[in-house]
C-alpha cells in the first residue's frame, strides 16, 4: 500500500537538522543504497485487495481515502483478499453469509489458501485450493508436489454459508505467519 512507502522513508532524509556535511552525505550515500529495493516491493505492495460485496468494516475511512489514489492504478482484477509475499491481505475479512470470497495471489511466490480444519465452525464444509477433502489430505499433496499451489494472478474461491470464524493458512509460509481468518457474520 502507498503508506507502506511513507512509514518506510527513513525519518532522516529530510526532517534532521543534523544531518551537515560528511554526516548528510553519508546519509545521501546510505539513501541510495537502500532505494533500490523499494521499486521492487512497489508493484506488489500498491496491490489492494477490492472488496466487490461490501467495504470491509474494519478499514477506518481515513485509511482507505488515503489509499485511495493508489488502488485505482492496480486493480486490474476483482478479488476479495490478496496474497503477497508472506501475508493475506486483509489478514481478516468479515462477510455476510453465502458470500463468495475470492482469493489472488497478487505475489511473484506460490502460495496455498488451506483451512485450519479445528477452527471450521460445525457443519462448515473444509476448503483449501486444490480442492482436497481434508487438512491432512492439502499437506500431504502439497509435500508430495505443491499440490493446491497458486501460482501469480491465480484465484481461488470458497462460498462461505455458516456463521462463525474460518481460519486457514498458506502451507509453505505457515511458520513465517501468513495466516488469514474469514468471519462470517450472523
Ligand atoms: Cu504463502
Amino acid at each position: 500500500m502507498c503508506c507502506y512507502l511513507r512509514s518506510r522513508q527513513p525519518a532522516t532524509t529530510t526532517t534532521d537538522t543534523e544531518n551537515h556535511g560528511a554526516a548528510a552525505v553519508r546519509a545521501a550515500i546510505e539513501n541510495r543504497t537502500t532505494r533500490p529495493i523499494w521499486p521492487a516491493d512497489l508493484p506488489e505492495a500498491m496491490m489492494q485487495p477490492q472488496t466487490r460485496r461490501r467495504v470491509v468494516a474494519a478499514l477506518g475511512t481515513a485509511v482507505t481515502g488515503s489509499l485511495a489514489g493508489c488502488t485505482g492504478v492496480f486493480a486490474t482484477s476483482e478479488y476479495d483478499v490478496g496474497m503477497r509475499t508472506q501475508a493475506f491481505v486483509p489478514e481478516t475479512l468479515p462477510v455476510e453469509p453465502g458470500t463468495t470470497v475470492v482469493w489472488r495471489n497478487t505475489s511473484t511466490r506460490g502460495h496455498t489458501v488451506t483451512a485450519y480444519e479445528d477452527t471450521l465452525p460445525e457443519g462448515a464444509a473444509f476448503f483449501a485450493s486444490g480442492g482436497y477433502e481434508s487438512e491432512a489430505a492439502a499437506r500431504e499433496a502439497w509435500q508430495d508436489d505443491s499440490g493446491g499451489r497458486l501460482e501469480t494472478d491465480d484465484t481461488f474461491e470458497h462460498t462461505f454459508e455458516i456463521p462463525g470464524e474460518y481460519g486457514y493458512v498458506c502451507l509453505p509460509h505457515e511458520e513465517g505467519g501468513m495466516i488469514g481468518t474469514i468471519v462470517v457474520e450472523e
